[in-house]
């Protein structure tokens, strides 16, 4: 671990001020070397409140970091980190890495912007800087019946306990995959599979979830500002970090993860869905479906009120909302 890291690490864990002796000391460092860390990490962004004869203290400016992360994470959760300032996707970042090697443990891929965040059909999503939180989970899957629409679901819940724990505001679910706050688009999650060219089994999931955590909604694009919204109102009332959020999303993610398939969350899903109980319109790849929503099943499917079980595609029209 790099000394600044290190004393990064410290600070972070301390919540409180900590003199140069007391740092030099734990990390058996010279006092000029604390210096020089301390001085690296504030050129890195880092805001440390430097008090003359007290010490200094780690303040959690909404710099993305791992050791801000690993803080409120769960302690058996084994998993890797790569946080980038800008990226191309961290979903596509994912792939690489799938492609590249074999990984045991699942890799958390986050950046502060990206380039080309994407959406379903390659839609565009939006990513700007130093605001939102843009995340992927590479998972190792050795499921042959792995369901990706139901994993989808479970992240979507994922989000939305963590929104309500944090944020307390109360979130809803636009089938399948978009979590909404005040009647706005708030997250959108992804999740691709990255087959095993042999036996084209999937051997990775990517879940790529993007949210517009202390996003300005006046910057919205044009063609979305009329759907998305943001959390910063909630943000800035509850003063949590998009660390402690990510934290608690893993943390509610890989709780749900391992027993996705039994569908234990649905309930849940069900009370959160805006979809249940309307008349919607259903694109699935051009293809329009009309109908009146009579639930979502444990498999995350619609079941239209004709009988008909919808298990992918998009409700482009809600009615009476
Ligand atoms: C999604 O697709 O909503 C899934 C988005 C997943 C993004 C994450 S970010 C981390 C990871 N890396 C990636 O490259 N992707 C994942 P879909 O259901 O297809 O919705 C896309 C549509 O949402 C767009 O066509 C816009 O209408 C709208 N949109 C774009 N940016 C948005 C934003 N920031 N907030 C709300 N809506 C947005």
């Amino acid at each position: 671990m790099k000394t600044s890291t290190q004393v990064l690490k410290l600070l972070i864990d301390a919540d409180t001020y900590l003199s140069g002796q007391e740092i030099a000391q734990k990390l058996n460092l010279s006092r000029t070397a604390v210096w020089k860390a301390i001085n690296t990490l504030k050129e890195a962004g880092y805001q440390i409140e430097g008090k003359p004869r007290v010490g200094y203290r780690f303040n959690d400016n909404n710099k993305l970091s791992e050791a801000g992360i690993r803080k409120y994470l769960a302690s058996d959760l084994d998993l890797d980190f790569e946080i980038y300032d800008t990226i191309d996707s961290t979903n596509t970042r994912c792939s690489q890495v799938a492609s590249a090697q074999t990984i045991t443990k699942p890799l958390v891929v986050i950046a502060d912007t990206q380039s080309k965040g994407h959406g379903r059909y390659g839609r565009n999503f939006s990513s700007p800087k130093g605001s939102g939180i843009y995340l992927s989970i590479l998972l190792v899957n050795t499921d042959p019946d792995f369901n990706p629409g139901l994993l989808t679901t479970a992240a979507a819940i994922a989000v939305t306990r963590t929104v309500e724990k944090l944020l307390h505001v109360d979130c809803k679910i636009k089938w399948v995959n978009d979590v909404l706050v005040d009647n706005k688009k708030i997250t959108g999650i992804l999740t691709e599979g990255v087959a095993d060219l042999e036996n084209q089994l999937l051997k990775n999931i990517i879940v790529g979830t993007g949210i517009n955590y202390l996003t300005d909604p006046h910057t919205f694009p044009d063609d979305i500002k009329d759907r998305a919204g943001s959390l910063i109102e909630y943000v800035q009332k509850t003063g949590i970090s998009r660390n402690q959020f990510i934290a608690q999303y893993l943390n509610e993610f890989f709780n749900l993860y391992p027993d996705y398939k039994k569908a234990g969350f649905m309930d849940e899903y069900r009370k959160h869905s805006n979809t249940i109980g309307k008349d919607v319109v259903i694109n699935r790849s051009g293809q329009i479906t009309t109908g009146h929503v009579a639930t979502i099943d444990n498999e995350g499917r619609i079941v239209l009120s004709s009988g008909q079980i919808i298990s992918s595609g998009e409700v482009t029209k809600i009615r009476g909302i």
